[in-house]
């Protein structure tokens, strides 16, 4: 039985971070649906995201993105200084080459050598920022495929890539990590150029020591086995870190455990077996990747943190000494319930013990409500930025 107080000092040790754009106005191809309070400029999204973080205790850092974060009348240490003021850091740096038109038919997987140094350029100068604000961590997705058979040269797109991810590789400073993201579809709905982990991987190992695999959950067709990608990786020595979300149907960005809390639960599940294998705590990047379209924002956030929590909690709680015996003796109904009774294990109260010692409220969300912390912000940020305009096709 895996006693209390290590699930607790387990939970000291847990962080997970909140992207800058899921406080901001988001919305899917058919238009967005604006929230008075939703954060516009970096200033707000780093004041909501240290409101989740003095609430919550565990999300000391901010994802931002290269192209929607960081404007040309702001340098990256104010930018930087803008986190610490609001009690938080910058963390991962987002590249952004997949929205400018000039990377219409792609970015580094362009067939024009220009359209591609554009895009690695930019990239690089993602590992400056990284630099210049103290993050270690940059984050890469690339919206590059194609969609028509006949389009473009698969293998040809493939070399592009390894290119030029190998070229930003050698501007990077020892201690940063290159975390490359696959997805199997959107944008691009033929070929996608990182289409899933085997491309990732190979094109990690091909850019040099210090990139690795990125693996965001919603990014799987619904039949994938996510887990035993996350333990092959592990094992591998290749899994960088993750997007957490959930999903019914795609990439769809909900609410981490809001569909199908079990899926999470066993990809934390075969991270703590491959603790329990190594001894080793894997340094991976605990990352929340989500777009709140008809949340609230904050709340959102606060149910993911509180989820993650949950899930993480459980996991640790599965007797890894039992599972071993029962799985020995093919004893498979003691092995599933082993693992699942964790699962079903009700951890709030040791949530509200671990929150308690930490002298955070056991209840982030009433927290969150009775500070009235949205409302001023709505009304302050209606006063600021006017009415908003349009919402319709994105
Ligand atoms: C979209 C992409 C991908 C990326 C994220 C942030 O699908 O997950 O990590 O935007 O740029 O969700
Ligand atoms: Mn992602
Ligand atoms: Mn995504």
């Amino acid at each position: 039985m895996v006693k209390t107080d290590e699930v607790l000092k387990r939970l000291d040790g847990f962080t997970i971070e909140i992207p800058s754009w899921g406080f901001a106005d988001t919305g899917t191809r058919f238009g967005k649906f604006f929230q008075d309070a939703a954060a516009a400029t970096i200033d707000e999204k780093f004041a909501d995201a240290g409101h989740v973080h003095a609430l919550t205790g565990c999300c000391p850092t901010v994802a931002v993105h290269g192209l929607w974060d960081f404007k040309k009348d702001q340098s990256p240490r104010e930018v930087a200084a803008l986190a610490r003021r609001h009690g938080v850091r910058v963390g991962s740096i987002n590249p952004n080459v997949f929205q400018d038109q000039q990377y219409k038919w792609g970015s580094i997987a362009n067939r024009s050598a220009e359209i591609r140094k554009m895009a690695a350029d930019h990239i690089i100068e993602s590992v400056r920022i990284g630099q210049a604000v103290g993050s270690n961590v940059l984050s890469i997705w690339l919206g590059d495929g194609l969609n028509y058979p006949g389009q473009g040269d698969i293998i040809a797109r493939k070399r592009w890539v390894a290119q030029a991810l190998k070229a930003v590789h050698a501007t990077m400073p020892a201690k940063m990590t290159m975390l490359l993201e696959y997805k199997p579809f959107e944008p691009a709905f033929y070929a996608t150029d990182i289409a899933d982990w085997g491309m990732a991987l190979l094109l990690c190992k091909a850019a040099g020591k210090q990139a690795r695999v990125l693996v965001d959950t919603g990014h799987h067709y619904p039949s994938v086995n996510i887990e035993q990608i996350v333990a092959w990786l592990l094992d591998e020595g290749m899994l960088g870190g993750f997007h957490f979300n959930d999903r019914k149907y795609a990439d769809d960005d909900l609410t981490m455990g809001s569909i199908d809390p079990y899926q999470t639960f066993r990809i934390f599940h075969e991270i703590e077996n491959h603790r329990f294998r190594t001894g080793k705590d894997p340094a991976l990047a605990y990352m929340v990747d989500q777009s709140h379209n008809l949340k609230p924002k904050i709340e959102a956030m606060l149910q993911t943190v509180d989820m993650a929590q949950q899930l993480y909690a459980k996991a640790c709680l599965v007797d890894r000494k039992e599972l071993a015996l029962a799985q020995g003796r093919e004893d498979l109904v003691a092995s599933e319930s082993i693992v699942r009774d964790a699962f079903l294990t009700d951890v709030r109260p040791l949530l509200a013990q671990w929150r308690k010692a930490h002298k955070l409220p056991i209840d982030t969300m009433a927290a969150h409500r009775e500070s009235r912390y949205e409302a001023r912000a709505a009304a302050e940020r209606r006063a600021c930025h006017g009415p908003k305009a349009g919402g319709g096709y994105a």
